[in-house]
């Protein structure tokens, strides 16, 4: 590949605003990079609405009996708290924000293929999440149903559950049309030369993804539409005294929401698969394994719905079959874990942040899959269900798992999108105050979840009280941890573009453009002539 760096920079595309000024050359831009940033900066926006509902949650909980929110607040906290996390953060996080950025430079392409339509995803999302925060002021306040929305209660709730629907509804739309643009970019506009088996392991994440915000999404949506009109016109579809089936809602729900889980945790596999080999300077082990069990895991994915329901009154023989098969999609993250850890033994690890954050990925997504396997056992289950273990759980694998992956993937990536670089050292500090925050926050739960406590309320027994006095503390030291995130970034300083155009020796396309990118990414398309991760051939290149 062709090394420029001796050549002089061209404008990057912060400053190539295509003739556009002020907010318009943000709004109006077609340049994938602009838009990722758009996302960036409306996703962390809601994403701390989302948290500050966490800590007033956790405030409350710090002590048995009625504090500081009553029961309703406490309904429509939890709700929208889930709400903002589910479709505002993490369903659209890494794909909306790392797959905008970095998608097209790391296959070698000018931009995704229909820029115009990628600008309009990002207006859906933020009218979608209009939506979904008016409810603060419109109607009888947010709905207070769970983010799941379950039938009958949310067609008779008098909170304003429509308007939270719509959202998610709009919401999915946008979902749905990042995953088509992110599909036809990924088989059409590949540099020549990269095969298939040459694409890099964070595009094929995001290939997995995309089939399946293409399929499962409008079931969601056609599911939320039928919420409305049992709302508005009294058609009795779910509602069991008209004559429905709540059983009917769950099942339709969870086809959608339980691939939606894969949705959040494959681009984040997608962004460890990158990590760990460039800061193990070594080539990753059974890319081949890790690109289909991706595949895979989006494939068998959508026939596990039923152990969300293991509950509700199924017959034994489908639950049965419903925790074989949540078993089996086991395997293939397993896998990618096996593949991780082989890279790097051997290898010579650099433990920077963007590491550092990669291996709180593995070892708190470890916690979250086995978690996982628990509450997929149709026995174990039973006992679990709606208690406390299961909102560590999620939390370990969605917070833990995804989020901190959105963290590391910021940590890569940061220096080639904006030209600078944070204080490192200041990084790792905050890391350990996240990591250990996190754990105190959320391990209580698993143990307080055993012990027998519900979930969804907002009061509990007094023999729960010392879990839950652990796990408010935590909160507090997660959100330090978050907030030193944050101002390290505001703080992160200029540097020169040849020292910000590769500093951690990446190997992926990527590295090879001017920091920050200009809006063509390449001054000439590149050819690409060998895999992703050569580094033992990295002299010879
Ligand atoms: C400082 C950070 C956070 C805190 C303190 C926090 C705390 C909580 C609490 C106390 C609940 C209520 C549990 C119950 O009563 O059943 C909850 C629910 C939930 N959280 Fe978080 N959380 C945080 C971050 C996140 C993140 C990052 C995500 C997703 C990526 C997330 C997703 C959810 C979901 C989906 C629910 C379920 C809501 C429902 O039951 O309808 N949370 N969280
Ligand atoms: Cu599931």
């Amino acid at each position: 590949m062709d090394d420029n760096v001796t050549s002089k920079p061209q404008l990057n595309f912060f400053e190539d605003t295509g003739g556009r000024k002020g907010i318009f050359k943000w709004i109006l831009s077609t340049d994938h990079k602009r838009i990722g940033l758009l996302y960036f900066y409306s996703i962390i926006s809601f994403f701390m609405v989302g948290v500050a509902l966490g800590l007033l949650m956790r405030l409350e909980l710090l002590e048995p009996g009625g504090q500081y929110i009553d029961a309703n607040t406490y309904n429509s906290a939890f709700t929208l708290h889930g709400v903002i996390m589910i479709f505002l953060f993490i369903i659209p996080g890494i794909p909306a924000v790392f797959g905008n950025l970095i998608l097209p430079i790391i296959i070698g392409a000018k931009d995704v293929a229909f820029p115009r339509v990628n600008l309009l995803s990002w207006y859906l999302y933020v009218i979608g999440a209009f939506f979904a925060l008016s409810t603060l002021v419109f109607g009888d306040g947010p709905a207070d149903t769970g983010w799941t929305f379950y039938a009958p209660y949310s067609v008779n709730t008098s909170t304003n559950v429509s308007m939270s629907v719509l959202a998610a509804f709009i919401l999915g739309f946008s979902s749905i049309l990042t995953g088509l643009n992110f599909l036809v970019t990924m088989h059409r506009m590949r540099a020549p030369g990269m095969t298939w088996m040459r694409m890099p392991l964070f595009a094929w994440g995001l290939y997995a993804t995309a089939w399946i915000q293409l399929l499962a999404t409008p079931i969601v949506g056609i599911t939320l539409l039928m919420i409305v009109a049992e709302r508005f016109l009294g058609v009795g579809l779910f509602d069991p005294s008209l004559g429905g089936d709540p059983i009917l809602y769950q099942h339709m729900f969870w086809i959608y929401s339980h691939p939606a889980v894969y949705v959040m945790i494959l681009p984040a596999m997608g962004v460890i698969s990158e990590i760990i080999p460039t800061f193990s300077q070594r080539k990753i082990f059974g890319y081949k394994a890790i690109a289909f069990s991706s595949l895979f895991i989006a494939f068998v994915g959508y026939t596990v719905w039923g152990h969300h329901m293991f509950t509700s009154g199924m017959s034994g023989s489908a639950r049965i079959i419903f925790s074989i098969l949540t078993f089996i999609v086991a395997i293939p993250s397993a896998i990618k874990v096996f593949n991780w850890l082989a890279t790097m033994y051997g290898g010579s690890i650099d433990l920077k942040p963007a590491m550092l954050f990669a291996l709180g990925f593995i070892f708190l997504f470890l916690i979250g899959g086995l978690t996982g396997l628990v509450v997929g056992a149709l026995a174990t289950d039973v006992h679990l269900h709606d208690t406390y273990f299961v909102v560590g759980h999620f939390h370990y694998v969605m917070f833990g798992g995804t989020g901190f992956a959105f963290i590391a993937a910021l940590y890569y990536w940061f220096p080639k999108i904006y030209g600078k670089m944070y204080d490192v050292k200041q990084a790792t500090i905050a890391f350990w105050v996240m990591f250990t925050g996190f754990n105190i926050l959320y391990f209580p739960m698993l143990v307080v979840g055993i012990m027998g406590m519900p979930r969804r309320y907002y009061d509990y027994l007094p023999q729960f009280h010392v879990p839950n006095i652990i796990s408010t503390v935590g909160s507090w030291i997660l959100v330090t941890g978050l907030i030193m995130v944050i101002i390290n970034f505001f703080k992160a300083k200029k540097i020169s573009a040849e020292e910000a155009k590769n500093p951690w020796g990446g190997l992926t396309l990527e590295w090879t453009v001017q920091s920050p990118p200009t809006v063509l990414n390449f001054d000439e398309i590149p050819t690409v002539t060998s895999g992703p991760y050569e580094y033992q051939n990295k002299e010879e290149r």
